[in-house]
């Protein structure tokens, strides 16, 4: 069609949005490897997703390497399924050192869902530069929403500030912690206590999964309690047999009726905005500045800093004089 922007594989970007909200796993995973390339077509790709997302229920997994999240999703889809849902899953970067190759265990994992025409599974990954992510994923949510999906699952494991604010683009944040894993300090740590909705203790076949549950009322009373209404549920599971996640898919339900009765549902939903915007812009400005490292003086500038013939403020200054931002 003449006028039309062509994909690098050849396709129209609508033909691939239309394929895709008929439910073409091919056209979804399609897109989704463009998103995650960071195509030129990023943008066509954004503006044909605005009329059909928003729709689906954001429900964040994270927790710490191996504590059990891919497990889990697996054992939360199936409960999801017999209730007649269409569920995607989005498994962030899933390298880690824990499990090794875990995207080859993901896919196994997953594997009981691969021939459901109702579940849609992704992996992606990080593109190495910062904002990446934040900027990739909620493009990413977009795609399997509009492929129809009522719940999108994201998981991602939550070491750092970048997966914090991968989670903070969920409606719903579910934090896992399993016994034996230092768990509740890292967790404190990384401050991934503070944005769960719903707290599962994983690996409760395990001795001391009581005791991460007492750890886990204790950090959870000394919040105060909620102003707004919303207790954190904890729940114990079994991922290995799938058991405990009847009760965390009706959480996550519970958690998504509050929401909307109370008016958060808005303003999560506009705080998510805000995150990606900002991500964009910093990306934008940080993709600017990399131009300017390259071309710009950085190395004479630096030079002079490391003489001592000037101060590394005014260095910087200079640096940004020289290299307006348009
Ligand atoms: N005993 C026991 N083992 C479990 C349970 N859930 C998961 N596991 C095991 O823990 C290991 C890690 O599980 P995953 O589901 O890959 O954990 P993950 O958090 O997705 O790991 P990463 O993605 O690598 O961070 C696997 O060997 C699982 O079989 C459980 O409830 N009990
Ligand atoms: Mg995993």
């Amino acid at each position: 069609v003449a006028g039309s922007r062509r994909g690098a594989g050849g396709e129209l970007v609508g033909d691939l949005l239309d394929r895709a909200r008929n439910g073409d796993r091919h056209a979804v995973a399609r897109l989704i490897t463009l998103v995650e390339n960071d195509s030129p077509l990023l943008r066509e790709i954004a503006t044909g997703l605005m009329a059909f997302a928003g729709r689906a229920h954001v429900v964040g997994l994270t927790g710490s390497p191996g504590v059990g999240k891919s497990t889990s999703t697996s054992a939360l889809v199936s409960v999801l399924r017999s209730r007649g849902r269409r569920v995607g899953v989005l498994a962030i970067d899933p390298t880690s050192p824990f499990s090794g190759g875990a995207l080859l265990g993901d896919r196994i994992r997953m594997q009981e869902h691969a021939t459901d025409d109702g579940v849609f599974v992704r992996s992606m990954a990080t593109r190495g530069h910062l904002g990446g992510l934040a900027a990739a994923v909620p493009q990413g949510v977009r795609i399997l929403d509009a492929a129809g999906c009522d719940v999108v699952l994201v998981e991602t494991v939550g070491v750092g500030q970048s997966e914090v604010d991968v989670v903070r683009q969920a409606d719903t944040t579910v934090v896992l912690l399993a016994p034996g894993l230092g768990d509740g300090i890292q967790a404190a740590k990384a401050g991934i206590l503070e944005i769960a909705d719903v707290f599962v203790v994983n690996k409760a076949d395990r001795d001391g999964a009581d005791q991460v549950t007492r750890d886990l009322r204790h950090l959870r009373g000394l919040g105060g309690g909620d102003a707004t209404g919303w207790q954190v549920p904890i729940l114990k599971t079994i991922a290995t047999r799938r058991e405990g996640f009847t009760e965390v898919a009706e959480s996550i339900d519970q958690h998504l009726r509050w929401l909307r009765t109370g008016g958060e549902f808005e303003r999560r939903r506009r705080d998510r905005s805000a995150a990606e915007i900002e991500a964009l812009a910093l990306d934008t400005i940080r993709r600017r500045f990399s131009d300017v490292r390259g071309s710009a003086g950085l190395a004479e500038l630096a030079a002079e800093v490391a003489d001592g013939k000037s101060d590394p403020f005014t260095a910087a200054d200079r640096l940004l004089a020289a290299n307006p931002q348009e």
